[in-house]
């Protein structure tokens, strides 16, 4: 299995247990699960070739730690990024006093005008770390880096929310607690 095969994979499985499980014939319960053997059986009847030690090389190597399996190995879920209504029982978390929003700098007016939205997802999502963020906004273009001052929105009582992966959520950050 070469990495670019992973890739497709990896794109396909992102595709089916964040967005259209109906596009692969699977079902996810209400917090993101689907059964490995059906979802397994399934992907190969769409033509890829998978199996439950491709799947398992796929969780583990995954760069940003997309997909995590129970404990039985016998579920599979993507940890976050849905866009399906599931409940990833999120705790809520103290933020640091500082994260990052890599965004594209064609939506940096409407930003600070608008402050960040959730657009088609389910939270804001923000980095811990500058690189991170440069990274994320990176995919919409050219870079540009918002810091967002999450202990003052924490302490004016907004929630924030750390996925299994490290990514931070939040539901809206006003432009207000943008960094100037
Ligand atoms: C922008 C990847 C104009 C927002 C990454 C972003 C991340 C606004 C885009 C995860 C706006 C939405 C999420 C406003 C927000 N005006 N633009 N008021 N408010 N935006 O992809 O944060 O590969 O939905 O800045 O690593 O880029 O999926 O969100 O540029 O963790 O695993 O609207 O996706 O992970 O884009 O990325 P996205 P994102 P995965």
């Amino acid at each position: 299995m070469s990495e670019k095969e992973n890739t497709t994979i990896s794109k396909f499985l992102s595709l089916i247990l964040r967005h259209k499980p109906e596009a692969a014939g699977i079902e996810l319960d209400e917090n993101g699960w689907t059964d490995v053997k059906i979802l397994i059986e399934k992907v190969n009847k769409a033509n890829v070739t998978l199996n439950l030690e491709i799947l398992k090389h796929i969780v583990e190597t995954n760069s940003k730690k997309r997909f995590a399996f129970n404990d039985t190995f016998d579920r599979i879920r993507a940890n976050q990024g849905h866009s399906v209504e599931v409940d990833l029982g999120y705790e809520a978390k103290i933020p640091p006093e500082i994260l990052f929003h890599g965004t594209a700098e064609k939506f940096r007016a409407s930003i600070l005008e608008k402050g960040i939205l959730k657009r088609e997802r389910h939270h804001v999502h923000l980095s811990a770390d500058m690189d991170t963020a440069v990274k994320v906004g990176s995919r919409h273009g050219k870079p540009f880096v918002f810091e967002v001052l999450a202990g003052k929105m924490f302490s004016d009582k907004y929630s924030f929310y750390l996925s299994e992966n490290g990514v931070w959520l939040t539901d809206h950050v006003p432009s207000e607690y943008l960094k100037r």
